[in-house]
């Protein structure tokens, strides 16, 4: 039964017109285990040339932003403080439209560009790009952190939107950004001028349609790439879990995560570094020579950062 509902949410991806709202599936098991050497995964990378990169929240726990799903440190391992009827709730439409409460203390706390630095595996990001290895970079993440990083904004697809701006979840009225900043920062609960509804950040909650920039660019890089990396994600959102499976079926995929996810080891090309994702980045870089590259552009950026912030 999983296995006819995850493909249903495939064959949507691909026709684009189905499944393009947010929702939540529970994700199927292929495999219990991956082909994991690193050497062979180092030069896998260093002869592609067009690297399709996916990301989810596991990316930025190394910055201190909690996931959803890992077992004690995960939003859903803590519920108590957002006073949620059921985990969910808190990036859902419906829920916000009469309770915003739990999502704005949550935006207070993980607001971008305040409390968080990328991490390690932000960097490699940019650093793919810089290489010249980058097709785009796919993201469910809202905190900014690529950015931040410096990868070039072209090259990334916000699939769940961005807290660079806000309207209300009513008349759909644009909200000043600053303003609404303000008011979460003082705890205070932001509401549209023309209608009363609740005002939230322009980010795709379950119950949202994605961007169509999303769809198009998913197809096109993935039918085009010559590796496709997936780190730090359950694979349990879709339609953004479908990309994992867009490549062409000999195209090779590498898991970056803790455990084994959605399709990973079903496919005859298919690797994985599991465990600790800053650990194994910094294998990886280690193997392909790139360490110094990785620390130089991780310091050249935080410096810029702190200039920024002066
Ligand atoms: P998830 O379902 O919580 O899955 C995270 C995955 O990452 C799990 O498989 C974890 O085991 C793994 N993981 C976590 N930390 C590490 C680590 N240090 N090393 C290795 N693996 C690790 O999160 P998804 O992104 O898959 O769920 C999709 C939701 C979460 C999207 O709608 C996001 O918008 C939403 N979200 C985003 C953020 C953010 O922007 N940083 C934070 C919390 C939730």
């Amino acid at each position: 039964m999983q296995i006819v509902r995850r493909s249903l949410c495939l064959l949507n991806l691909n026709l684009k017109n189905g499944v393009n709202v947010c929702g939540s599936f529970s994700s199927v098991r292929w495999k219990s285990e991956i082909y994991s050497d690193v050497d062979a995964i180092a030069k896998r990378i260093s002869e592609s040339s067009s690297i399709v990169v996916m990301s989810g929240a596991g990316l930025s726990t190394a910055s201190g932003i909690p996931d959803f799903r890992s077992p004690t440190t995960g939003i859903y391992a803590n519920l108590e403080k957002f006073k949620l009827p059921y985990p969910e709730a808190i990036f859902e439409l419906e829920y916000f439209k009469t309770n915003p409460g739990a999502f704005n203390i949550w935006a207070k706390e993980y607001f971008p560009g305040i409390n968080f630095l990328p991490n390690k595996g932000h960097y490699f990001i940019k650093l793919l790009e810089e290489k010249g290895k980058l097709s785009k970079y796919f993201t469910q993440n809202i905190d900014g952190l690529e950015r931040l990083a410096g990868v070039d904004p072209s090259k990334i697809c916000e699939a769940h939107g961005t807290f660079s701006s806000a309207s209300c979840t009513s008349c759909q009225e644009p909200y000043p950004m600053e303003d609404l900043k303000s008011e979460l920062m003082s705890d205070l609960t932001p509401v549209c001028k023309k209608c009363n509804g609740f005002v939230k950040p322009d980010i795709v909650f379950f119950g949202e349609n994605l961007p169509k920039r999303f769809f198009d660019d998913a197809e096109f890089d993935c039918l085009f790439s010559d590796l496709l990396i997936c780190v730090g994600t359950s694979l349990e959102v879709y339609p953004f879990a479908g990309i994992v499976d867009l490549p062409r079926h000999n195209t090779a995929r590498l898991l970056i995560n803790n455990e084994i996810v959605g399709s990973f080891g079903s496919r005859p090309n298919d690797t994985g570094l599991l465990g600790d994702i800053q650990k194994n980045i910094e294998a990886l870089c280690d193997k392909l020579g790139w360490s110094d590259d990785l620390t130089e552009i991780q310091l050249e950026n935080e410096i810029k950062i702190m200039k920024n912030q002066k």
